[in-house]
């Protein structure tokens, strides 16, 4: 089901201030930064070998970021697992008790396609599917 992690998530207050040390410090390649609206959040996209950092800026109090900061600090905030088929992924999960906060695929970064496992369902830690969309 899974092919390999696509993408490690952190959160951070500032874009402009989070993206040097990645980019110039430990020398990833940035892909460019989006706005994902229906996330309320900002995303930097950096390239690390086949995987790829996400820093994630909230843009308003009620980003789910917004709120992971709050409570816990800037940090990692989530993985992520790219998928073939983000609906069979799905299905399986629900069909084996998982708790899905997406139940259908929402837009993410770059064209993907997204869904969220709650972290009570996986250990503690926030868990995405990630279908590519090319
Ligand atoms: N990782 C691990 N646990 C987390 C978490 C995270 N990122 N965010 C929240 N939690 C935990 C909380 O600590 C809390 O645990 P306890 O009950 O033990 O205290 C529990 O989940 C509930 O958290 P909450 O603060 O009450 O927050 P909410 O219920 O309002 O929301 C969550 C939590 C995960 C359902 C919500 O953040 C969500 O829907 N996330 C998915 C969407 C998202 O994160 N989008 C941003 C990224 C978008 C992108 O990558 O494009």
């Amino acid at each position: 089901m899974l092919t390999k992690i696509n993408h490690i998530g952190i959160a951070v207050k500032s874009l402009e201030a989070s993206l040097p040390f990645y980019r110039d410090n430990l020398g990833m390649v940035f892909l460019g930064s989006e706005e994902v609206a229906e996330q309320k959040v900002t995303v930097a996209m950096l390239q690390i070998g086949e995987s790829k950092i996400e820093l994630l800026e909230p843009t308003s109090e009620e980003s789910p970021v917004a709120k992971f900061i709050e409570k816990s600090g800037p940090g990692i905030h989530h993985l992520a697992y790219e998928v073939e088929n983000i609906e069979a992924s799905i299905a399986k999960l629900l069909a084996e008790g998982a708790r899905m906060i997406d139940e259908k695929p929402r837009s993410g970064a770059h064209g993907t396609r997204i869904a969220f496992v709650h972290p009570k369902s996986s250990g503690g830690v926030l868990t995405e599917l990630c279908q590519p969309g090319h």
